[in-house]
């Protein structure tokens, strides 16, 4: 892979001056601001660095509908060129240092081999996730009627075995957790009995939990509809919940934002699955209608802000088992999936930073007064203070983008990848990632 074009960190450096004025006079300008607000903008920076998002392999691939996908100009064609996308969106970002993998999809030839590639680009191993959703090409049985779930034991062991070969590889990876989400559901009434379902699943899930190392974690992920749309399995973060509780103590419970119907207050799902020590991370993603894993923060960035201050809030009080995993699951279908990917991780250290900004004291004090007004206004003031400062200050220093996206367009990496990665044009079949 050596001779691959690299954005060269002379070249960072070189974009960095250009904006080094405005991020001097700005940067200025809302310390004294904070000052005022009795906070110092330097643990703001602190914290922004120190925000972690992994990214999905699935990612920086060009999604796709059910209708049809437009593949994009050089995009990666194994999994050794997604690394090097991945390794470009945290040579600009500096937020998202491990890769979450997908198995079949990037299934390593030598995973030792792939582990040492990631490894020179500073990029490491987050959660394994298992697909038992499609079938893949000599598979001896189907799982067009289920996978953990399913009625036939031989199927059902099948997508046990699955799921144990994810950890065996994930442990060469240096990877420390797994997430199963099963498309298994009913599109009927009465095509499944419901309860029986769920005893099945969670027969085999008690495998696939006593596989995991002692250092690993198993996150349960539900969705209350697709690809089945009169029920699924795991339909909300109740089910996920009673079954992490039922398989043990490192078994939690994984939130997708796009797993829920329109509307839904998540950040109060989010609260509950902190206050049970049972919160394993996120799938972060954007919506408007179901799981349309459009850009985070695209949408409902005031939402996003309101998860986050659920998740400060813990973070602030040392609440126990609170360890989220963060990662991105988003389907870029008209973008260019780098950029997209680089805009969201940004995205989500905004609505971090922006909720360490939230005045605690001031915010208890108007709950306590039964003062709604007040209390909703003590988030706006964090919400709507312009933070980019911060996080371009915060990515510079640790040797990053002040400006991600003119940086990454600036340098022509799409344009080098198109040449060295040829074969990929016009229109293919549909499909999600
Ligand atoms: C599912 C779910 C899983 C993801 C697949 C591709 O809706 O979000 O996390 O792995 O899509
Ligand atoms: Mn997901
Ligand atoms: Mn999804």
């Amino acid at each position: 892979m050596t001779g691959h074009f690299e954005i060269d960190d002379s070249f960072i450096d070189d974009q960095n001056r250009k904006a080094r004025a405005w991020i001097d006079e700005d940067y200025e300008a809302l310390a004294r601001k904070l000052r005022r607000q009795n906070v110092d903008i330097e643990d703001l920076v602190k914290k922004a660095a120190a925000f972690h998002v992994a990214i999905p392999s699935w990612g920086v691939g060009t999604g796709g509908t059910r209708f049809a996908r437009f593949a994009g100009a050089g995009e990666p064609r194994d999994i050794y060129e997604k690394l090097e996308d991945c390794g470009t969106i945290f040579k600009l970002v500096r937020s998202t240092p491990a890769v979450s993998l997908h198995i079949p999809w990037d299934k390593p030839d030598d995973a030792s081999k792939l582990r040492a590639f990631a490894g020179a680009r500073g990029l490491s191993f987050d959660a394994m996730n298992s697909n038992t959703f499609q079938d893949q090409p000599g598979q001896t049985h189907s799982y067009k009627f289920g996978s953990l779930t399913h009625p036939d034991k031989f199927v059902r062991e099948q997508a046990v075995a699955h799921n144990l070969e994810c950890i065996e590889i994930g442990k060469t990876l240096g990877s420390k957790a797994h997430t199963v989400w099963i498309a298994d559901g009913g599109n009927f009434p009465g095509q499944q009995n419901f309860r029986r379902a769920l005893e099945r699943y969670l027969e085999s899930m008690r495998e696939i939990y006593a596989a995991l190392p002692d250092d690993w974690r198993v996150f349960i992920e539900h969705k209350f509809y697709e690809p089945a749309f009169y029920s699924t399995v795991i339909n909300d973060w109740g089910t996920s919940y009673y079954c992490a509780r039922a398989l043990g103590p490192k078994a939690f419970c994984l939130v997708d934002l796009g797993h829920h119907a329109p509307n839904v207050n998540i950040e109060m799902i989010v609260a509950r699955l902190i206050q049970f020590g049972k919160l394993a991370g996120f799938h972060f993603n954007d919506s408007k209608y179901g799981d349309d894993d459009l850009d985070a923060g695209s949408i409902k960035p005031f939402q996003l802000f309101l998860i986050f201050n659920e998740l400060v809030d813990a973070e602030l009080n040392s609440v126990a088992n609170f360890n989220p995993a963060y990662m991105l699951d988003q389907s870029h279908n008209v973008t260019d999936p780098i950029e997209s990917l680089m805009m969201s991780a940004v995205e989500l250290v905004r609505a971090y930073v922006q909720a360490h900004l939230v005045d605690r004291d001031a915010l208890a004090d108007a709950q306590e007064q039964c003062d709604p007004l007040l209390a909703l206004a003590t988030l706006k003031q964090a919400f709507t203070t312009d933070v980019a400062p911060i996080l371009a200050v915060a990515r510079e220093r640790s040797g990053g983008a002040i400006d991600p996206l003119n940086t990454y367009r600036q340098s022509g990496y799409r344009r080098r990848k198109a040449e060295e990665r040829p074969g990929k044009k016009g229109v293919t079949a549909s499909g999600i990632v």
